[in-house]
């Protein structure tokens, strides 16, 4: 008896106790810039690592919670700033969180002058909150980017309407070359999203394109001693996909690592409406190392190796798969900043490197000629980057040098015949040199003027006398040598025009660098049109104007921003058709590069972003764009109305999360290109997840949930997008010390 009362007096004590500790207090979060003392609005707050809020334009957050244990782990994120974080026991019923917030000047290198700055970068980090099942997911949500699909593996970004060879790719500041002449290796291809920080898009300091498509991966922490390890285990129906993540990370206060890795394995994917898409199934592995150390109070050192191998890979709406992609990259950095502020505030040092090992064809495939087709890219360079303050102005000068190696080749095997060879890419080196400038000069009691300037010489050389007389051949005589130069100037203008409302302007003038297959090409076959393509040697180097409005308005915890831009290009390059006998099996007929004359584009994105009661988050991003040569033909790649919507409602330890796309018919395609008319459609995705113990949690959702039978405006032959997807996964955190 006395037993019984024992234990019900211990059941009743711990009901009790956690009745106590379960009782709501308000968190007020005041978060200051701590050199100027002014608020900073827009600061994301969150407790237990869960985000809670955003603050207002008086830098405010209030929060009811109902915390679970005595401690909170409290943190505030916002871009330009370093992340504050700390732990504190919860006395009373209020809790007050004074937060001064470190600028963190290193970031400027991805905050460059795009017309988007601020409020698209909050943006893109509220989105990341939601953890995108795939970058492209994520890119697709982005103002200015949609998603040019193959198969189930990456798509390519278009960035306005632009494609790959008109902008350059980095992950972790490395450019990365794309080794497949057919751009089925996008850079997203090489990176997962549980690695990501964010995508950076920017027009200026681009590299010698037009505009740079930045994958930065989060970098590790230096703090108090920790150890944490997280693992994600999840299941996908529509195509079997099982996909794994394991993360270990480290710091002490001067030491912090990251080691983490991702394992994918899908088959074929089903349409919607049933139908098998084959091949569209792949493997493949990420990994990644990531370590900085702080080696004195001036110096700190950090390096980052990233590797991913991806193995047959199906690519349905081509003739050939990927039998392997292959990348390796790495970044040495060290970084000097004075104890003493003098005019340098900061510098720079890094080499990097990369290389990407692409091997297409076609044996799973029943055709008389089988083909196969390697393509390889190596980079290899340095640079120097300064950041200094003269007079109040800081200003960033950076030079870089690369040398860069690309070649690819293709072997058709005629049965009883001898394999025909032939170059692709012939083997080539390019050294690019690049100088960019880029200073803010505050205007006072409005904003900044940001004027920038930027320079890219070029000198391209064919290595090999075999290509270069095959070459020669069909396009006439030309130099093996070619040398470019590019230049870049712009500036834009930020600033509030009223308390809450921020604007910016931007405008650009870009030459860029042109892309291999553009000057040396080799009967590269595209089959969204099944013309093969022709490189120019005598093209020249496309030029544009860009023009862009941004507005946005904060208010409270949300956000509305519109931004309308503008292109205008000289010597658009394009590819026509030319009497040339073909050589792909199948095709149409031969195109070659050519300077098509003029060309403009208009875009318009509106996106908005709201949090109530800090438990319900909705946002929305509508996106449109047209353009035309100035013969009349409408530009390939050309966005048609798209609406995506996503809310989460989270009141405690479980949410709710529903995702819609819409979009409008589209007629005026580029059928010179290969597009052809859209009717339109409607998708919709809900997720639900379930914080089942503090370390772990529960997902399951569901992609395309009527099942719809779509396919997007610009994915190649009309590849049918995937069907209904059940998914479930499992995520863990393990913590040493325990927080
Ligand atoms: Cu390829």
């Amino acid at each position: 008896m006395m037993r019984k009362v024992g234990i019900i007096i211990t059941v009743i004590s711990v009901v009790l106790s956690v009745t106590s500790s379960a009782q709501q207090i308000a968190i007020v979060w005041q978060v200051q810039d701590a050199e100027t003392q002014r608020p900073v609005p827009g600061a994301i707050c969150s407790v237990d690592s869960i985000a809670v809020g955003v603050t207002d334009s008086q830098g405010k957050l209030i929060v009811r919670y109902t915390p679970r244990r005595p401690q909170l782990l409290l943190a505030v994120r916002k871009l330009g700033y370093r992340s504050w974080q700390s732990q504190v026991t919860v006395t009373g019923d209020t809790l007050l969180v004074p937060v001064s917030l470190v600028s963190q000047p290193l970031l400027l290198q991805n905050i460059v002058i795009s017309s988007y700055r601020s409020a698209r970068e909050q943006y893109a980090q509220n989105l990341l909150r939601f953890g995108p099942r795939s970058i492209d997911q994520y890119l697709a949500f982005l103002p200015q980017i949609s998603i040019q699909r193959r198969a189930a593996m990456a798509g390519e970004p278009l960035v306005q309407g632009m494609g790959m060879k008109q902008y350059e790719f980095r992950i972790a500041d490395v450019p990365v070359l794309p080794a497949c002449t057919d751009h089925m290796d996008p850079a997203n291809t090489y990176i997962e999203p549980e690695a990501l920080q964010n995508v950076a898009v920017q027009f200026a300091q681009s590299g010698g394109g037009f505009a740079m498509v930045h994958f930065v991966p989060d970098s590790p922490r230096m703090g108090p001693k920790q150890t944490m390890w997280t693992g994600q285990l999840s299941y996908g129906s529509v195509n079997r996909e099982v996909r794994a993540y394991v993360r270990s990370q480290y710091q002490s206060p001067t030491l912090g690592f990251i080691i983490d890795g991702t394992y994918r394995r899908a088959a074929n994917y089903r349409a919607g409406g049933g139908e098998l898409i084959d091949p569209s199934g792949f493997r493949k592995w990420n990994y990644r190392i990531h370590g900085i150390a702080q080696l004195n109070p001036q110096f700190r050192l950090s390096g980052v190796f990233i590797g991913d191998d991806g193995y047959d890979i199906g690519f349905a709406a081509l003739p050939m798969d990927t039998r392997y992609d292959r990348l390796r990259l790495g970044n040495l950095a060290l970084r000097y900043k004075p104890v003493h502020q003098t005019w340098l505030r900061e510098a720079v040092f890094q080499v990097f490197g990369s290389r990407v090992d692409h091997y297409m064809d076609d044996w799973k495939r029943p055709v008389p000629v089988h083909m196969d087709m390697p393509g390889h890219t190596r980079v290899l360079g340095g640079k120097l980057t300064l950041h200094s303050a003269v007079a109040g102005v800081p200003t960033k000068v950076a030079t870089e040098y690369r040398s860069e190696y690309v070649h690819a080749e293709m072997v058709m095997y005629a049965p009883e015949a001898t394999p025909m060879w032939m170059p692709t890419w012939p083997e080539m080196s390019r050294s690019v040199w690049n100088v960019v400038g880029q200073s803010y000069v505050p205007i006072a009691g409005w904003g900044t003027f940001i004027p920038h300037a930027e320079i890219s010489v070029a000198q391209t050389r064919l290595q090999r006398a075999d290509e270069i007389a095959v070459l020669q051949g069909l396009v006439g005589d030309f130099s093996p040598e070619r040398f470019q130069y590019a230049w870049s100037g712009g500036m834009a203008l930020e600033g509030k025009i009223l308390d809450a409302v921020e604007t910016s302007l931007q405008l650009l003038y870009q030459q860029r660098l042109l892309h291999q297959s553009e000057l040396y090409g080799f009967y590269l076959f595209q089959s969204q049109d099944g013309y093969d393509y022709l490189g120019n040697p005598r093209l020249q180097p496309e030029r544009r104007w860009h023009a862009s409005v941004q507005v946005s308005y904060n208010y409270g915890s949300g956000m509305l921003l519109a931004a309308v831009y503008g292109n205008w290009f000289e010597r658009y390059v394009a590819a026509q058709s030319v009497d040339l006998p073909s050589m792909t099996i199948g095709s149409h007929g031969v195109k070659q590069y050519r300077n098509a004359g003029k060309a403009w584009n208009l875009g318009l994105n509106l996106a908005g972003w709201i949090e109530l009661l800090s438990h319900f988050t909705a946002g929305f991003i509508l996106k449109g764009e047209t353009g035309r040569r100035s013969d009349g033909m409408p530009l390939p790649g050309m966005a048609p109305w798209t609406l995506q919507m996503i809310a989460r409602y989270q009141p405690e330890n479980w949410w709710i999360e529903v995702q819609g796309e819409i979009v409008a018919a589209n007629e005026n395609v580029a059928r010179w290109a290969g597009e052809t008319p859209d009717p339109g459609y409607m998708v919709w995705n809900a997720e639900i997840g379930w914080q089942v113990f503090p370390t772990v949690r529960i997902i399951l959702g569901c992609e395309n949930v009527f099942d719809q039978q779509y396919h997007r405006f610009s994915d190649w032959n009309d590849l049918l997008a995937p069907g209904r997807n059940v998914y479930l996964g499992i995520q863990g955190r393990l913590q040493f010390p325990a927080p």
